[in-house]
């Protein structure tokens, strides 16, 4: 391999990896009070597995995964854990612990083992990509008895 080859596969490289940074921070704006919220549950709640959990959405709408639509976005449900700062600027992973809803499903049908889990609720652009600012709900815990 020639220097000069070398160098060409080592500048496409960095290229390669700075559009996908790019792409990557890409975030959608969120209009101004935009928030998501649990319906059917609060903090503290006791529930049996499974357990029906309905998505609120005021501000914004629903729309499909794919579907890129101002001031829409599709829902997420974080189990158990939390998106770090940098998770919040990239595509939500999907994971039992992040369950998208990207056919724009505004409820579930949700199993856990019992026990107390945490609950949130972000939405996610046409990308998975949570809005910035990012719209999410309060951390919420049920018991599943
Ligand atoms: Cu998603």
């Amino acid at each position: 391999m020639s220097i000069r080859f070398r160098a060409l596969v080592f500048s496409s490289a960095v290229l390669v990896a700075a559009a996908t940074a790019a792409i990557a921070q890409t975030q959608t704006p969120s209009p101004a009070g935009a928030t998501v919220y649990f319906i059917n549950l609060k903090d503290g709640d006791t529930v049996a597995s499974p357990f029906k959990v309905q998505f609120g959405l005021t501000g914004m709408g629903v729309a499909p995964l794919g579907v890129q639509a101002e001031g829409t976005g599709h829902h997420h449900l974080i189990i158990d854990t939390k998106l770090s700062d940098d998770e919040l600027k990239r595509p939500i992973a999907a994971d039992p612990q992040h369950v998208h809803f990207g056919r724009g499903q505004t409820e579930a049908m949700v199993t856990l083992p019992p026990g107390r889990h945490t609950l949130q609720l972000v939405l996610g652009d046409w990308s998975h990509i949570p809005h910035s600012p990012p719209v999410m709900s309060p951390v919420i815990t049920v018991t599943v008895r």
